[in-house]
């Protein structure tokens, strides 16, 4: 195909033809085929004015697992620093969980309550009403707290025998004032039916807490109430009511927390902070609390001390 005929400055068949002389032209330098451009010529002015620059520091690439997916670290935010947490004043020491007794000779006060439970203890009463008490003959010490919270077990550790008063699942099971002679008349204990039991009817209930609370007031030879309490359990409302009547009655009682291999160690500091703060407030309640298991023989020694100390 040969090339179209100019006219007047244009091609025939449209498209301007260039009246400019060629670069070539212009140079004097012969036309012909381009030479090929060396490869560092830089093309832009901006690039040419450019001045050569160090490369930049190589970044850290570290990758982080965001909601948006991994993306590198420096894009994501720093975290705000941490406020400093106000100072809290020093943790109050947990309770001793036998916090009874000396520090100084405690082998020797111990030694006096094994000795006195090692000799023998024997049932030889039974009170369903206060006018059946038995004649008073020495010093006693009666165990109360609300049903099932474990009297009956306690007295069998203490004593050392499995079956001395009677230990049930079901809750009401002592319903008399059960009377124990330890080691020939120098301390009586007294095995008291539990309050608080709510299945058991009205009239029943009347009656346990009745015989109970008789008893607790009118008894010349009673030295000490030990009042149990499940460290399990939250305190309930009746056993703050027999605080305020053993209070009133000027009964001299000590808290006993029973249950202590069922709970977290946790829970049992709990507990026995809150007894702690409570007999704080009452001035018939001893300070000293004795955390005890039935089962393990936690602070049976230390209790047994504390009796020995009533004893004849
Ligand atoms: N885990 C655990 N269970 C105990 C402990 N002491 C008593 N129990 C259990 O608690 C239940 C009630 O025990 P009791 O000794 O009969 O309680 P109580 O206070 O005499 O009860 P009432 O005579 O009904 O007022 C029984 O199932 C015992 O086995 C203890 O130290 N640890
Ligand atoms: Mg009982």
């Amino acid at each position: 195909m040969g090339k179209r005929p100019v006219v007047g400055g244009y091609r025939a068949g449209g498209g301007r033809a260039s009246t400019r002389p060629s670069s070539a032209a212009k140079s004097g330098a012969p036309a012909g085929p381009k030479a090929p451009k060396p490869a560092n010529v830089l093309r832009t002015r901006a690039t040419k004015l450019a001045v050569p620059q160090e490369p930049p520091e190589p970044r850290e690439f570290r990758h982080t697992k965001g909601a948006f997916g991994t993306r590198p670290a420096w894009m994501t935010p720093r975290p705000e620093p941490k406020p400093e947490k106000p100072k809290l004043p020093a943790p109050v020491p947990p309770a001793d969980p036998v916090a009874a007794g000396p520090t100084e000779d405690r082998d020797a006060w111990l030694e006096e309550g094994r000795l006195l439970f090692a000799r023998p203890c024997t049932f030889f009463f039974a009170a369903q009403r206060i006018d059946q008490l038995p004649e008073p003959k020495g010093p006693e010490v009666a165990f109360c707290g609300r049903s099932n919270v474990g009297k009956s077990s306690l007295i069998n550790a203490l004593a050392g025998q499995n079956a001395l008063a009677r230990v049930s699942n079901t809750p009401g099971r002592t319903k008399q004032l059960n009377f124990f002679d330890l080691s020939d008349g120098r301390l009586t204990l007294v095995d008291m039916p539990g309050y608080g039991y709510a299945e058991a009817a009205k009239s029943v209930k009347e009656d346990w807490q009745g015989l109970m609370f008789d008893f607790l007031r009118g008894r010349p030879t009673l030295k000490r109430l030990i009042l149990l309490i499940d460290a399990r359990i939250e305190t309930k409302a009746v056993d703050f009511a027999v605080m305020d009547l053993l209070s009133q009655a000027a009964v001299a009682y000590q808290i006993v927390l029973t249950k202590a291999d069922d709970v977290t160690a946790a829970k049992l500091e709990k507990k026995q902070r809150e007894i702690a703060g409570l007999v704080k407030l009452r001035a018939a309640a001893l300070p000293s609390i004795i955390t005890t298991s039935s089962q393990t023989g936690l602070g049976i020694p230390e209790l047994r001390a504390e009796l020995a100390s009533l004893a004849e």
